[in-house]
């Protein structure tokens, strides 16, 4: 009767370590990958802005890189968002978080001008 009780034990803990195993291993993805807002990109170059006017998702980031040959900023009208000074190749990204249309130019160029426009 003993005997029988041990063997029983043994092959509960099997079944249990198998169980354990398999799930363990069925799973190995760290769960959904959260994919990186979409490429929202402006480029600064002959002293405006380009695209001019973008229209991205609410929550996304927008990345302004400097393609001049002289310094720029990234300043909202609103004071929303300000960059530092980008020299040639830099850049400055900012994420939108609010609904509405943002307004913004360059502080050493004010008639550099554009616009984003949260959909
Ligand atoms: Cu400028």
């Amino acid at each position: 009767m003993k005997k029988r009780l041990i063997l029983a034990l043994v092959a509960l803990a099997g079944v249990t370590v198998m169980v354990a195993g398999c799930t363990s291993s069925s799973n190995p993805s760290p769960g959904p990958v959260t994919s990186t807002a979409s490429q929202n990109s402006v480029s600064i170059q002959n002293y405006a802005f380009s695209p001019s006017t973008l229209t991205i998702q609410k929550g996304a980031n927008v990345t302004w890189k400097n393609d001049d040959s002289v310094q720029h900023t990234v300043v909202s009208d609103s004071s929303a968002f300000s960059s530092p000074l980008l020299s040639t190749g830099d850049t400055y990204t900012y994420q939108f978080n609010n609904s509405g249309s943002f307004s913004y130019h360059c502080s050493i160029h004010p008639y550099m001008k554009g616009t984003i426009v949260i959909a």
